[in-house]
């Protein structure tokens, strides 16, 4: 009857988020390598902290009601991509795409869109990296396809995001107009500073790191 519907509905929950889960592990170990490998390489980690999110439940079914589809799980993977979310904060502009074109060119990873608000920055002045991609997950009996968005920023762009994201979501707040164009300065002034970081550094690295007095001293034999 209706209580076997409810559990066998929360246990196709249960597959379909797992599913996700994965994909995030799957991702997030990709982002991890890429990282380690760029390390040892370079003596330099691009990436500064990786978060990742599931959506919850509540999200999924509201966003499915406000795109006024059936929340059915086969409707549930075509229409939603950001149900896995991997963010992935750098230092420097040069190491998001750095990392996008690691990510994208391993041969498992397919790319469904990329969207780069660092290039064209939203209105409000939302500057990000937002990857699509579908990576094979393989279980016990099968593999599967599963979709997961990636979002990639630099601290400065995180920093200016989150307190634009608390914003958006407080309804009330005072001098609305007033706040929009002060965050807009931010995140103008934020790409400036990230722009001077970053040719900063690309000047140290072309300064040769100086020789240790062990390889001095090999170099006069
Ligand atoms: P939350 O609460 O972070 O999950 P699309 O249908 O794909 O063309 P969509 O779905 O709006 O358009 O995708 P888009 O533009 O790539 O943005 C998806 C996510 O990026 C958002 O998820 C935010 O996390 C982030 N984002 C996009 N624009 C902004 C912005 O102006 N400010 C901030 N702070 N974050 C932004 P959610 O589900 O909207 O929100």
């Amino acid at each position: 009857g209706q209580a076997m519907d409810l559990l066998d509905s929360v246990l196709d929950y249960k597959e379909l988020i797992m599913g996700y889960a994965c994909a995030i592990k799957e991702i997030n170990t990709k982002f991890e390598v890429l990282d380690t490998e760029f390390g040892v390489r370079y003596k330099r980690n691009p990436i500064s902290s990786i978060h990742t999110r599931l959506k919850s439940q509540t999200s999924i079914l509201e966003k499915m009601a406000r795109l006024g589809i059936p929340p059915t799980r086969e409707n549930i993977e075509n229409n939603l991509n950001d149900i896995a979310g991997v963010r992935v904060i750098c230092a420097y502009i040069d190491d998001i795409y750095m990392l996008a074109d690691a990510l994208t060119r391993q041969d498992d990873i397919r790319l469904i869109k990329k969207k780069d608000y660092i290039k064209n920055p939203k209105p409000n002045g939302y500057r990000s990296l937002h990857l699509i991609v579908s990576v094979p997950i393989f279980f016990a009996e099968s593999k599967k396809e599963i979709r997961a968005e990636v979002q990639i920023r630099t601290i400065a762009m995180d920093f200016w995001a989150s307190l634009e994201h608390q914003i958006k979501y407080k309804k009330h707040v005072d001098q609305a107009e007033d706040v929009i164009a002060r965050l807009k300065e931010c995140a103008d002034e934020i790409a400036h500073v990230d722009q001077t970081m970053q040719e900063i550094r690309m000047e140290m690295d072309r300064i040769k790191e100086k020789p240790s007095d062990i390889e001095a001293v090999y170099e006069k034999l």
